[in-house]
């Protein structure tokens, strides 16, 4: 604020200023909303709840909160409560109004009011809940403090009245209580999923062990409550929960340096591959950065140092490299920073350089006093490391093997891809197709210039199953692998630059089978190949799922809406209910009775009852097609779905399948 300001007399000028400042803020976050939450899509409506949770969380980490409630209601619009000391509301000594108004309606006003605690910048996260509150159609909060009940309105982000005093309260009791109703006029959708919001609570509720968190759905009575006493220990375990380990308890190690706190948990599971989760400030950051570099380090290290120092490693047999540590490593590193620089794509990468040193004295001394005081679960884990070294030097000289006969032969390319004729990889795309009939249309049907084809047989193997020398035995993910040209495996196997085309797309039928299929392409992608699915070149073709002829003219629907919508625009009468109504591509009935005159709807089973020109108008035509680009959230959550379905723990896939009976349908990322 200017000197002016407060100057006598100039106050009502000033104010009027500010006023129009605060307007053109928020016009200009309506305007460009990507700009403050990313996207207008699901993701950025659910941003949306995250951003008021945040502010609770942060009233918690200061230690005056201990409660969060969400409430999705029956309207729609949702409810964040916390039992804080209360946004303040006395009048703000520059701003002329009440501090509760300011926090409410000017961006970037939480800085202005220094709660001590470690505050979330940068990424997408920390925008204010004025962003929010500019974003919704309507907004109320209701602030409990000194006694006193305090009450304020919003429409788009202005402020219906000055906030008002509407009753009286024990004096104990203080919190904050903010609901709003997103705006249909910027995003695309608006209707909440329980699911997505109760997995974000349910991980704030891990990494913040001292709050209980609790959601409700109003619309359909669902409820959960999370408190974890044990915070990331616990947090481990149920990502595990699906896996066996060797150890009782997961190690857990934490320390502070230069106001930044460390805290890690993690252990070893029977599977081959790894799961390290790293939060920053609560944020996932999914991109690593500086603090996972730093925890890598210490952990190669301090292990390393460890075996040879006790005779477990000999100096005569092959040397270990750090993915030889990280087998089967289930592991949460968690870190409170007060000021995080966020990089990369996505702004998930943790940039502050001084994090690494810190994060590698606190977990290598933190390691170093457990293997000293539990030397026979360090022989376990360094055992386990030894044997992931040799699988891992055997598939090597499997490798090897391969290349060699690669060489003989003419070409290394796999005999059932069919390839495109230009050359350059940002212009060419590759379809990676379930079976052989529709791989048979699809390369009849594509454009050859800059297509690629590479059919799959039935069902890829379960890579979470097999350790990597069984992986590249394999025919179809050799084909695959050999295909994209990249190898695949560890930083050292794998080389992006190799990668022979600019879009890997895959194309599995539109049921059960295929999107099995699909999850096991994600999971094999996720776990080899994440650079290809973070440089953001990993697609899923989207094939109709019916044919409407009415007069001649084909239509396509992707869904039951879409399909019900193109009845009704032709004013075609018929219920989509009724599955008698629609005749599958095969067995074609006379459904002309039931629709009316010159209507025939279609269902697809698979890809390979559409012939070549329906595919590539439907699905592979850059021109009218649709892809969905992977993201690596959808990826880890494929990457789940898929062990608890197929892992070998079978009480969680009962489970799952029991919670989840009515959605299995619907395995879609
Ligand atoms: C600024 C200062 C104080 C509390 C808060 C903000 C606060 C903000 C939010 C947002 C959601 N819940 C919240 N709870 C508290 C501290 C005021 C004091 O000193 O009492």
């Amino acid at each position: 604020m200017s000197d002016q300001s407060n100057k006598k007399g100039k106050i009502k000028t000033s104010y009027d200023a500010e006023s129009i400042q605060v307007l053109k803020g928020l016009e200009h976050v309506r305007k460009r909303p990507a700009m403050y939450i990313g996207d207008v899509s699901s993701r950025g409506l659910h941003h949306l709840v995250y951003e008021v949770v945040d502010n609770s969380i942060d009233e918690a980490l200061a230690g005056h909160c201990n409660m969060i409630s969400l409430t999705i209601n029956k309207d729609g619009s949702v409810s964040v409560e916390d039992n804080g000391r209360g946004i303040p509301t006395d009048i703000h000594p520059t701003e002329k109004k009440s501090a509760l108004e300011v926090v409410m309606t000017v961006l970037n006003a939480g800085g202005k009011f220094n709660r001590d605690t470690y505050k979330v910048s940068g990424g997408l996260h920390g925008v204010g809940v004025s962003v929010v509150n500019a974003l919704s159609k309507w907004m109320k909060v209701e602030v409990k403090r000194n006694g006193k009940i305090f009450f304020q309105e919003y429409k788009t982000g202005i402020p219906v009245a000055p906030v008002k005093e509407i009753g009286k309260t024990d004096k104990g009791i203080t919190g904050t209580k903010t609901t709003f109703m997103p705006d249909d006029s910027i995003f695309k959708n608006i209707n909440f999923k329980y699911e997505i919001l109760e997995e974000r609570l349910r991980e704030l509720a891990y990494l913040n062990k001292e709050v209980t968190i609790s959601i409700t759905d109003e619309r359909n009575k669902k409820s959960n409550t999370f408190h974890f006493e044990g915070g990331i220990i616990e947090f481990v375990k149920y990502i595990d929960s699906t896996r066996k380990s060797f150890m009782k308890e997961p190690i857990y190690i934490r320390g502070e340096r230069d106001n930044t706190q460390v805290e890690v948990a993690f252990q070893y599971n029977e599977s081959y591959t790894d799961n390290i989760f790293t939060y920053v400030n609560d944020i996932n950051t999914h991109e690593g950065g500086t603090h996972l570099v730093g925890f890598k380090t210490a952990l190669t290290r301090t292990l390393n140092n460890y075996g040879y120092k006790n005779n477990i490693i000999k100096n005569d047999k092959i040397q270990l490299t750090g993915d030889d540590f990280r087998e089967g490593l289930t592991c949460v590193l968690s870190l409170k920073v007060p000021e995080p620089q966020f990089e990369g794509q996505t702004k998930t990468k943790l940039g502050n350089s001084e994090v690494k040193s810190i994060v590698e004295t606190i977990v290598g001394e933190g390691l170093q006093d457990y293997l000293e005081q539990n030397p026979s679960v360090a022989k376990k884990i360094i055992e386990k490391c030894i044997r992931a070294a040799e699988a891992r030097e055997a598939a090597r000289k499997a490798r090897e093997l391969v290349r060699r006969k690669n060489a003989l032969e003419f070409s290394g390319l796999p005999g059932k891809l069919a390839d495109c004729s230009i050359n350059d990889p940002e212009h060419c795309e590759i379809y990676l197709v379930e079976g052989d009939s529709a791989g048979g249309s699809a390369k009849q049907g594509r454009d050859r210039r800059f297509q690629a084809i590479l059919p799959l047989k039935g069902k890829i193997l379960n890579v979470e199953k097999a350790r990597i020398n069984k992986i590249i035995e394999n025919d179809e993910i050799k084909a695959i692998v050999t295909a994209l040209g990249t190898g695949f495996g560890n930083s050292d196997e794998f080389d992006e630059s190799k990668l022979r085309y600019g879009k890997v797309i895959l194309m599995c039928d539109a049921d059960v089978d295929g999107s099995h299929i699909r999850t096991l392409l994600l999971t094999f992608f996720y776990r080899y190949m994440r650079e290809i699915i973070e440089s953001g070149r990993l697609y899923i073709a989207q094939p109709p799922l019916y044919k409407i002829k009415i007069n001649r003219n084909d239509y396509y629907a992707y869904d039951e809406a879409e399909k019900d919508q193109i009845l009704k625009k032709f004013k075609v009468n018929g219920q989509s209910k009724n599955k008698g109504n629609v005749s599958s591509e095969t067995e074609e009935e006379n459904t002309e009775g039931k629709y009316g005159k010159g209507v025939v709807v279609s269902r697809f089973k698979g890809l390979g009852e559409m012939n070549p020109e329906q595919l590539w108008n439907t699905t592979m035509n850059p021109e009218t097609r649709t892809i969905l680009q992977v993201s690596i959230e959808s990826a880890a959550a494929a990457d789940k779905i898929f062990e608890t379905l197929m892992g070998e723990e079978v009480e969680p896939r009962r489970r799952f399948i029991e919670e989840n009976a009515k959605y299995v349908k619907n395995l879609d990322v």
